[in-house]
């Protein structure tokens, strides 16, 4: 049991070294917010995965920042002592608002195995000490600026390449793709912006043996999903559309996927993505850690989490400077063979170099417990 004390959240800005255009949008600078929270003995971080925009789900900064600090944080202040295995439950107050809440789980987590000395790898249940890492790259500007960029990535050791699609953007690349890349794992990610109508784009796109298509329909519509997975060969993985270990059932029981992508923050933080996996692996489907374009504090959480058995597959746990010239945190580093280091210190291993921090910060804001 241990008792927050205070809650600082803050809203840092990073320039991403190159834009990252995706089906919903394009971002040039990552703009989040990060909440510290304080015990008596320690004190632990949680990196909010929502962006400026409601493009990826409905949840974005400016209305995770009031959940915060209207609603979940005055809850987590109100309860006393609390385990991290509390939080879901005084946060069932609010509906959904998933990324708002595994801000909170997640620091309280990362503070409590501080205090306890133990690393959230340790803790989730993790069985290896480095994980396989892909990348995802942006729709680039021409086939060519594209074609480039895989070479770049290939180069620097990577074991999977994602490429984003949208409608008019898609079969053309993925065929050039694969034409100068016969062997690499490789996958694409709509971003929900197709629908049923355009199946025989998904035909087309199964002649180039990819590993999965990603979150092809609107994200609510496992049916529509079920349908399609139905009509093509190549396995359909959902993001969007799993937001709890319950949705992960739902849809693996209908057929609308063969694989998850798991992201802590979009299910409501570790605890219930370690549930997600867990869900997955009993009913046989392989997961993969996604990612949100995290700092390093939020990539350090998903390195631990990707690091559990049912990780099957390479994750999109990119390198520090695939997205930052400087990261908050000591830079994560994929090694030549693709593969990059689970933080092994207390809690999530590391944390945001303080000078670097207040630069970066546009905004911060302490509660204290009253
Ligand atoms: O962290 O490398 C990363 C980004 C991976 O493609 C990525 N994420 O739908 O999977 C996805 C997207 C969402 C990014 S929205 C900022
Ligand atoms: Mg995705």
């Amino acid at each position: 049991m241990t008792r927050i004390r205070s809650v600082e959240l803050r809203v840092v800005g990073l320039p991403l070294v190159r834009p990252f255009r995706t089906s919903f949008g394009e971002e040039t600078e990552k703009v989040c917010i990060l909440a510290r929270v304080e015990t008596d003995d320690a004190w632990g971080w949680g990196e909010c995965v929502t962006g400026v925009d409601p493009g990826f789900s409905e949840e974005f900064n400016e209305g995770a920042w009031l959940v915060l600090r209207e609603f979940l944080v005055p809850a987590l202040f109100a309860a006393g002592d609390v385990a991290p295995g509390d939080l879901e439950g005084l946060f069932a107050g609010v509906r959904g608002n998933p990324m708002a809440k595994a801000t909170l789980v997640n620091a309280v987590l990362d503070a409590w195995l501080r205090e306890r000395g133990e690393s959230l790898a340790s803790f989730l249940g993790a069985e290896r000490d480095r994980v396989a890492c892909g990348v995802s790259i942006g729709i680039a500007a021409s086939t060519d600026r594209l074609l480039e960029q895989v070479d770049g990535y290939l180069a620097e050791g990577y074991q999977r390449i994602k490429l984003k699609i949208q409608p008019g953007t898609d079969v053309e690349r993925v065929a050039a793709v694969r034409a100068a890349n016969p062997d690499i794992l490789l996958s694409v990610d709509a971003n929900a912006a197709y629908s049923l109508e355009d199946v025989d784009t998904f035909l087309a796109l199964d002649a180039f043996g990819l590993l999965m298509v990603e979150q092809p329909l609107h994200h609510e519509d496992l049916v529509q999903h079920a349908t399609l997975q139905r009509q093509i060969e190549t396995d359909l993985c959902l993001d969007e559309s799993i937001r709890s270990a319950a949705d992960a059932r739902a849809a693996i029981e209908l057929g609308a996927c063969r694989i998850v992508n798991i992201k802590q923050g979009r299910v409501g933080g570790l605890l219930e993505a370690v549930r997600v996996h867990d869900a997955c692996r009993a009913l046989g489907l392989p997961v993969w850690c996604g990612g949100m374009l995290e700092t390093g504090v939020g990539r350090a959480a998903n390195l631990a989490l990707a690091a559990l058995p049912g990780f099957t597959l390479p994750g999109d746990t990119s390198a520090s400077s695939r997205y930052f010239t400087e990261d908050l945190t000591e830079p994560h580093v994929v090694a030549r063979d693709g593969t990059m280091a689970v933080p092994q210190g207390p809690g999530i291993g590391g944390e945001p170099h303080p000078e670097r921090l207040e630069a970066c910060t546009l905004r911060a804001e302490r509660l204290d417990r009253p």
